[in-house]
């Protein structure tokens, strides 16, 4: 195995978990414990995208999930995995998945430590499986609110609340990305000996990109704002890159830049895309990456007050003058 040269200090997620903890003197390491039980899980559920197809767990699952989608079957077994180790943490109140349709309790009752609620689609693109497409985990954590009058209140917070966001994306490589507020930091699965590496700190993604990422099948049932951005855009020498997973498509965002929409469709008037496990970390993300994320011109994801745990929503994410063009053309059109 050739090694490059690298001066670079080694840490490890862990490492850089307890290191964030210890700049919160108050801290009591419940949230970095809920970081852990996400690590943990990350690294089996990529044990088991890798082995997929040998293992015959590609495909449906036989059965519908709340949205109305076919479950693969990693689908299942992915959310299997995260119930299960996030279930063993006691900081952790409730548990939001795109999978059930309600979310499930854990703990609530308050003795006085500070918990959270875990927000999380456990296997994002998945019908990508099968053609050995990037897949991923996308995860949302929120405080308890325990003066709300139930589960469901206590989850229902904007985007805004998150004390924490981030993915987990499974492809060439398995790369962890995690906000809690403090910019946006990645790290490489090391699957030599199991451990996730720091290779970035303060990720910014790039302020431009001509390049956008949609889903060109739905053009016409688009609204025309966005039918006239992609006219400009494809006018002025713009590339066109959809994977048709979020993470992966997100991804690419972040590090090289460009925007990302998933529109209202004849199909999906509301748009795609759920708000609170797949919009709300992905606009945290891109916040503090330095780019914008609204749902529609002046509105930011992270301040639309949910109503429903599976409520979806426009997105428009990505580089900052890349959303601004998207703005003007809807702005335009309005
Ligand atoms: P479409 C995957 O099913 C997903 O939820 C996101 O990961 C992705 O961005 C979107 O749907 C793709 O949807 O309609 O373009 O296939």
């Amino acid at each position: 195995m050739t090694t490059h040269p690298d001066s670079r200090p080694i840490i490890t997620l862990q490492g850089h978990i307890l290191r964030q903890q210890s700049q919160f003197p108050e801290a009591s390491g419940t949230l970095s414990w809920i970081l852990s039980a996400l690590s943990i899980s990350s690294k089996m559920i990529a044990s088991h995208v890798r082995r997929a197809r040998l293992q015959n767990v590609l495909g449906a699952a036989g059965a519908e999930n709340v949205q109305g989608e076919q479950q693969q079957k990693l689908d299942v077994i992915a959310n299997d995995i995260l119930l299960r180790t996030l279930g063993g943490r006691d900081g952790v109140a409730i548990v939001a998945s795109e999978e059930n349709e309600e979310p499930v309790i854990l703990r609530e009752e308050a003795d006085g430590e500070r918990r959270y609620c875990v927000l999380f689609d456990p296997l994002d693109g998945s019908s990508n499986l099968d053609v050995c497409g990037g897949v991923g985990t996308i995860f949302s954590i929120l405080r308890y609110d325990r003066r709300a009058r139930d589960a469901h209140a206590s989850v229902l917070q904007a985007g805004a609340q998150q004390v924490a966001a981030g993915y987990v994306l499974y492809g060439p490589s398995t790369v962890f990305m995690l906000t809690v507020g403090q910019g946006v930091d990645m790290f490489v699965l090391d699957p030599d000996f199991g451990a996730f590496m720091l290779v970035e700190r303060g990720l910014r993604t790039p302020a431009a990109n001509k390049s956008y990422s949609v889903n060109e099948g739905n053009r016409r049932s688009f609204p025309a704002g966005f039918q006239q951005y992609l006219d400009w855009a494809q006018d002025n020498g713009y590339s066109s890159r959809y994977v048709g997973s979020m993470v992966a498509d997100v991804h690419r965002i972040l590090l090289k830049g460009g925007v990302f929409m998933y529109p209202p469709t004849k199909k999906a008037p509301q748009g795609k895309l759920r708000l609170m496990y797949e919009a709300n970390p992905m606009a945290m993300l891109i916040e503090q990456a330095g780019g914008k994320a609204l749902t529609a011109p002046g509105q930011r994801i992270l301040d639309v007050p949910p109503q429903d745990i599976h409520q979806r929503v426009p997105v428009i994410l990505g580089s900052a003058d890349e959303v601004d063009h998207v703005v003007a053309a809807l702005t335009a059109a309005a």
